[in-house]
């Protein structure tokens, strides 16, 4: 199985190679921009955001602390042939170039890290031999300050930082604040180099930083290291550069890999039988493994990782539905961790209802560091924000709220871990369940629970009644409460939470009536209308295996709304995330209906199909879905891996397998129910259960 990943520019733009290649530890996150190269794209430090237009709050773009320029008696040195290498056995980057001037040429290799157990830490150790080059060479280091957050449209940028201080004493020291206020941020670096160089500091309006200089000969070699630290607190951060100094690069550098070894070893995956899947399975394993940082209490989940800036940082269901399953066996306090963020958001999301005019907790559809609605009600089209595009997910899509709940029972039943119930989860489940008790409405022609208004998770068709998912889910999150409640009831540590919230038995009751009264629309023969009157919408079939909406003809595209074309799974997502309330020929119509019909235009829907797929039994077709969903970035599938890491889809291939493929049920032990055939699929790792760990082989 592949380790080592290998990105050159012929076959891919500079900016999704930097996507792919992004080191982090869940605090700091680098992307993969070559040391030597200037770039817009600082540094994220996860949790922090500003506030900026239209999208609300954002993570910032920090200063960069990783550049090395390089001149040759004062000529700018310039790259050819940059060669990328992500070693995700030991997350390290590592970058090869030939650096050319007229006056001569060097051999430039580098290896970065962002220090997995040292959190604000990240090192870059790089050798620089003159080829041809007789002079006085250059080395800059600098911290850059100049970083703005790319806007909308793409000519806007806005800075969401101020520089507060800068030092350049015994090494470069800089303080930043966020443009809010919020956060203030420390860096400080310092290089060095064998043989030993000239170093001189200088400060300009945009870097601050060490030069190293020296006279080279053809076959000389310049050892450079650079150490830099991020923080919140500007002793911390001086003590942390201190102590790397003296700890040394070199022993640093070890202990990081060893540390990534020990993490594989826990893990302990083995892919076989298709070499695509497997190389993308460990690919997408290490960036799911890196963003976590197990020293901080809560784990958001940005949609698109801590790797670019799509949709600016904002944390979705992705992280609920698709991503929760991987943590939950890989890494059960991390799955802890994105519930605890939620528990967090608690009193914003009442608050939230409350300005909605519902009552309990409604979620943000798109969430930032504060739980207010970070969804952009409107996004500029041109400069003079005159066109602009009205975005309705932020009012209408309410199904996130139902995905949380869900988590939190998943969660227990996997973990048994009642104390988070007692902390936080059970007040989610009745805050929530109160959301949509004031959130339905009574039909009295149907005689049943209606939510109307609503965007499900096909995005195509706004503002519908009686989304099946949305309903579905509603009535879950409804049940869980009622169930959650009734047990707690006698429960000497639960009991408490119900008495604080005065969650009396007639409010179960009455979560269990609208429960049972919401109403799903399924004919006789079991197929599901995803909303009412989608059905009577304009048929449209897509030929089988595309993706994406380029397929179809304009005139379609422009009124998709008018066709029973869907965006990604939706009935069949609800089916297979509560796939014990139907019956496996129930799903397969379902399945059979909808999947000719979706776009697939999200990168969301294939794990859910691939999931769905693998559930019923249609192995072949499932792997092969499962398979494009894996290579979603690799392959860079959906045309934008440059804006960041599709953590959804990374996660949701995970889930396919290990709920979908392998059918994980919990009990006194873990149980999973390989399929028949697997198609020469072998497969093996460790997974966590109840304190214990478990080897799964297919
Ligand atoms: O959450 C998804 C949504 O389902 C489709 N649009 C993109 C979002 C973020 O990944």
């Amino acid at each position: 199985m592949k380790k080592k990943f290998t990105f050159s520019e012929e076959y891919f733009e500079r900016e999704t190679i930097a996507t792919l290649t992004t080191l982090s530890n869940g605090y700091i996150s680098v992307r993969g921009d070559p040391e030597f190269l200037e770039s817009k794209q600082g540094t994220f430090i996860a949790g922090v955001y500003s506030y900026t237009p239209v999208f609300y709050r954002e993570l910032v773009n920090l200063p960069r602390a990783h550049a090395i320029y390089a001149e040759f008696e004062g000529v700018p040195l310039k790259p050819e042939n940059v060669l990328y290498t992500l070693d995700v056995e030991h997350g390290l980057l590592e970058i090869e170039s030939t650096l050319t001037s007229p006056l001569g040429s060097f051999a430039y290799k580098s290896v970065r890290f962002v220090h997995k157990n040292i959190k604000g830490l990240l090192g870059i150790k790089a050798s620089i031999k003159s080829l041809n080059a007789r002079g006085r060479l250059f080395v800059k280091a600098p911290v850059e300050l100049e970083f703005s957050n790319p806007s909308v449209p793409q000519e806007v940028s806005v800075r969401l930082f101020r520089v507060v201080s800068l030092e350049n004493k015994a090494y470069p020291r800089v303080e930043v604040v966020t443009a809010d206020d919020r956060y203030k941020v420390y860096i400080a670096s310092v290089a060095s180099s064998v043989p030993e160089a000239t170093v001189n500091n200088f400060t300009t309006n945009s870097k601050i930083g060490q030069v190293l200089s020296l006279d080279v000969r053809p076959g000389d070699i310049l050892n450079l290291e650079r150490l830099a630290v991020y923080g919140f607190d500007s002793s911390t951060v001086d003590s942390a550069l201190t102590n790397a100094k003296s700890r040394g690069l070199e022993g640093l550098l070890q202990e990081h890999m060893r540390e990534w070894e020990k993490e594989w070893r826990e893990i302990n995956l083995n892919v076989s039988g298709d070499e695509e899947l497997a190389d993308s399975l460990i690919f997408n394993t290490f960036h799911l493994l890196q963003i976590y940082n197990d020293q901080s209490d809560v784990f958001a989940i940005p949609a698109k990782g801590l790797h670019g800036y799509g949709y600016r940082g904002h944390v979705f269901w992705d992280t609920e539905i698709y991503a929760f399953p991987f943590y939950l066996f890989f890494k059960p306090d991390a799955a802890r961790k994105i519930l605890t963020f939620r528990c967090r958001l608690l009193e914003a999301a009442i608050e939230n209802a409350k300005r909605n005019g519902y009552r309990g907790a409604q979620y943000p559809w798109e969430s930032a560091d504060d739980g207010v609605e970070a969804t952009p009600r409107e996004v500029p089209l041109d400069l003079t924000g005159s066109k602009k595009v009205r975005i309705y997910t932020g009012d209408q899509e309410h199904h996130i709220t139902a995905d949380i709940a869900y988590a939190v029972d998943m969660y227990y039943r996997f973990t048994g871990d009642k104390d988070f119930l007692a902390e936080c989860g059970l007040r989610i489940l009745v805050e929530t369940a109160r959301f949509w008790t004031s959130r339905v409405e009574w039909d009295t022609r149907l005689s049943r629970y209606v939510i109307r208004n609503v965007i499900g998770p096909d995005e195509y068709h706004v503002g519908v009644d009686n989304n099946f998912y949305t309903n579905l889910m509603a009535r879950h999150n409804l049940e869980l409460a009622a169930s959650y409640s009734k047990r707690a009831q006698s429960d000497i540590s639960l009991r408490p939470v119900l008495d604080e919230l005065r969650v009396s038995s007639e409010e179960i009751t009455t979560w269990e009536n609208i429960a049972e009264g919401i109403y799903v629309n399924c004919g006789e023969d079991g197929l599901c209308e995803q909303f009412d009157g989608y059905f009577k919408l304009k048929d449209y079939k897509l030929d089988p295996g595309v993706i994406g909406e380029k397929s179809l003809p304009p005139s379609v595209l422009q009124s998709i709304q008018d066709y029973q074309l869907i965006k990604q799974a939706d009935v069949v997502a609800a089916m297979f995330l509560l796939r014990e309330k139907f019956t496996r020929e129930v799903i397969e119509k379902n399945y059979e209906y909808y999947l000719p019909r979706t776009t697939h235009a999200s990168s969301l829907s294939l794990p859910m199909y691939a999931a769905a797929a693998l559930y019923i039994g249609r192995i072949e077709e499932g792997l092969r879905m499962l398979k494009i969903a894996a290579q979603a970035d690799l392959a860079d599938v959906y045309k934008n891996s440059k804006d960041g890491f599709h953590i959804g889809s990374a996660g949701g291939v995970w889930m396919a397998i290990l709920f979908g493929l392998l059918r994980l049920r919990e009990g006194e032990t873990i149980t999973f129910e390989g399929p028949e055939k697997a198609y020469g699929l072998k497969l093996s790792f460790n997974i966590k259960y109840r304190g214990k760990t478990y080897r799964v082989e297919l």
